[in-house]
């Protein structure tokens, strides 16, 4: 018999968003549950040591923390693989996996300062990790659209949701970034065009990431339309 999995997160966690997308690409069924980020309830805490989402809690005995080792595992218990079977090819996608989280910290660290001052320096950050993942996608010239070809694999599934914030990002506050970066653009598109991912939030995953800017009153939220409060209510 199938598992049952639930994920456990918050609207707008790009982390959560990651597994979803391995989910997606499988094509799991998984139920959703959206906790409250001010009053984490007692069951969560009890199985996320860092209080963090996500969250996959298996047949509703089994839980899993951090999103990779919950990408990790549905990929070796429910096929088809996402991983590459060549191993050598499959060691490579796991070492760009482990610089997501460096990738990912120069976009959030962007999207939430507190000045323009602030924003242009952490942007600026920005162009070390694109230039390295330009640098490796002009190794796979002639093998796209994903990182490995046709397939839709783990690294993409890692990358997509902080190359959809830095779009989010850049569509408030044009940063003039990935445009000098081609090959990373491509994969970008094709990573945002892709049903897995487009199915991996929140149908209005912008508005509610823009309406997030503004209850964190963050700088970006200047250019945040007020027509956005209310949209993480909307489901
Ligand atoms: N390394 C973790 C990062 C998860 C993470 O940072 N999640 C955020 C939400 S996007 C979180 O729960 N933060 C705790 C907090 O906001 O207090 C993973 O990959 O799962």
């Amino acid at each position: 018999m199938p598992s049952k999995f639930m994920l456990c997160s918050f609207k707008t966690c790009p982390w959560v968003q990651r597994a979803a997308i391995v989910l997606q690409a499988k094509n799991i069924a998984y139920d959703i549950t959206y906790i409250d980020r001010d009053h984490r309830p007692d069951w969560f805490l009890a199985v996320s040591p860092h209080a963090k989402v996500p969250v996959l809690v298996i047949d509703g005995k089994d839980a899993l923390f951090e999103s990779n080792a919950i990408a990790e595992y549905l990929d070796e218990t429910v096929p088809p693989r996402l991983h590459p079977e060549n191993a050598l090819v499959r060691a490579r996608n796991r070492a760009w996996t482990d610089f997501v989280p460096t990738f990912a910290s120069t976009i959030s660290n962007t999207m939430y300062t507190d000045s323009e001052e602030e924003f242009n320096a952490q942007a600026a950050k920005i162009a070390g990790p694109f230039g390295k993942l330009e640098e490796e996608l002009a190794k796979h010239d002639g093998k796209g659209p994903y990182f490995n070809g046709a397939a839709l694999s783990l690294v993409d599934a890692a990358y997509a949701p902080f190359l959809q914030r830095y779009t989010f990002t850049d569509r408030l506050r044009p940063l003039g970034l990935i445009e000098r970066h081609p090959r990373l653009a491509a994969w970008r598109e094709a990573l945002l065009a892709h049903p897995a991912v487009k199915a991996s939030t929140v149908a209005n995953i912008e508005a509610v990431w823009q309406e997030n800017l503004i209850v964190r009153q963050r700088w970006l939220a200047k250019f945040v339309s007020k027509d956005v409060i209310g949209a993480a209510l909307i489901e």
